[in-house]
């Protein structure tokens, strides 16, 4: 008799633990109150990921394509405080390499952490170090690439506070991977994952950001051979459109030990259905190459999205996660950037961690006592020394 009982016994409890599954549902722009975290991880957690892959940034491909690193240069930088390293990474079938530039601090010993971002301009607008190759794909006419100077965006990338505090810093451009224009998916990576016959994405396969977040996930591929870097301490940061990028980066890339959006707005940390500054019809008319086709469905029609942006945030969890805004980034809707981290928080509680508290927090004073952190700065929309220095002390956290 007894050993009957124990099979049947086994076949109740697990009926039981199947009949409780909660059932995928609407989620809107609401806190992600999720009854268990084995439920988030069962049901709505794969929910929530093929929402976003099929409605929102699209499939990326499965397909592998052969993908060779090959050391360029390498030598003493910023007054002997840090190691620049080029390092090309060639993408079989791509016409030029995308180049990666590392800053490493020269006084580590050791693997050190690193904040991995795309840039927006060329490498060489990094920093002015005239050792910086060009890059060759910084055009003239490209919205935003169009200057070609040496370190142009030098306030956006504040290397000696990095290599000070032993971060390395490594960047791509994003018009290597992918220009940044709508020109029907015929440069960049796109191509080299057609099926035959094929001349674009499918309506649920990837767009521009979906490829610039793929590609920072095979420069984590890189990371993981080089013997500076420890690839298991990897923020990766973006701003604005490569804010929307670093966040499906991470959403997409469990290796990516940190997630940091800064002013990310609409179909980046921002809540869609507030409607408020940039709209997902504004975003699908002006950046019609940025997500998949079938985005174009919410349109003025925000009501419709299975989840809203909150969803996105969720799917980092439990790594840590920093959203931050600008007060005059209106644009971008900083509280709705607040509100999404928030509504993600209950997630994060799933696991231990600690998400982020209420209410918003004064402008320049920095939540980052949780998992999820988030500030609002002064200031219009930008990335500068104010965010980084946050960055690095959330950083500190986890990393030191
Ligand atoms: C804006 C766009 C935003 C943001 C920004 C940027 O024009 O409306 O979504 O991404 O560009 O990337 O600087």
């Amino acid at each position: 008799m007894k050993k009957f009982l124990l099979p049947l016994l086994a076949l109740v409890v697990g009926a039981s633990l199947v009949s409780c599954d909660e059932q995928p549902r609407i989620y809107g722009a609401e806190p992600l109150e999720i009854s268990s975290l084995r439920q988030w991880e069962r049901v709505h957690r794969p929910t929530i990921y093929d929402f976003f892959e099929k409605e929102v940034y699209g499939r990326m491909p499965e397909k592998q394509v052969p993908i060779r690193y090959e050391l360029l240069s390498e030598g003493e930088a910023l007054g002997g405080k840090a190691v620049r390293r080029e390092v090309a990474m060639h993408i079989e079938g791509m016409a030029t390499p995308v180049p990666i530039l590392m800053y490493i601090p020269a006084a580590a010993e050791g693997a050190v952490p690193a904040f991995l971002g795309m840039n927006f301009k060329g490498n060489h607008q990094i920093n002015p170090d005239p050792e910086i190759t060009i890059s060759v794909n910084a055009p003239k006419g490209e919205e935003l690439g169009s200057d070609p100077e040496r370190g142009a965006a030098t306030s956006r990338w504040p290397l000696e506070l990095l290599m000070d505090n032993g971060y390395a810093l490594v960047t791509i451009y994003r018009g290597d991977v992918d220009p940044d224009f709508d020109d029907g998916f015929q440069n960049g990576v796109h191509p080299l994952f057609y099926a035959e016959g094929q001349s674009s994405p499918a309506a649920e396969e990837w767009g521009t950001i979906g490829a610039w977040a793929w590609s920072l996930s095979r420069v984590m591929d890189y990371l993981e051979t080089d013997k500076d870097i420890d690839a298991e301490r990897v923020a990766v940061i973006g701003h604005s459109r490569l804010g929307k990028t670093s966040l499906w980066a991470g959403a997409t890339d469990p290796r990516f030990a940190i997630v940091i959006s800064n002013d990310s707005g609409c179909g980046g940390a921002a809540l869609s259905m507030r409607k408020h500054g940039e709209t997902v019809e504004a975003i699908n008319k002006n950046f019609p190459h940025w997500f998949c086709d079938n985005y174009n469905k919410y349109s003025n029609n925000e009501e419709a999205l299975m989840v809203d942006q909150q969803g996105l945030l969720a799917l980092i969890a439990p790594r840590p996660l920093y959203v931050a805004s600008a007060v005059e980034d209106d644009w971008a809707d900083p509280e709705g950037e607040y509100l999404s981290a928030l509504y993600a928080s209950p997630v994060y509680e799933l696991y231990g961690k600690k998400g982020l508290a209420s209410p918003m927090p004064a402008v320049d004073s920095p939540m980052m006592e949780g998992d999820v952190a988030y500030h609002i700065r002064k200031g219009g929309h930008d990335i500068n020394l104010y965010d980084w220095t946050q960055y690095v002390k959330f950083a500190d956290k986890y990393f030191k």
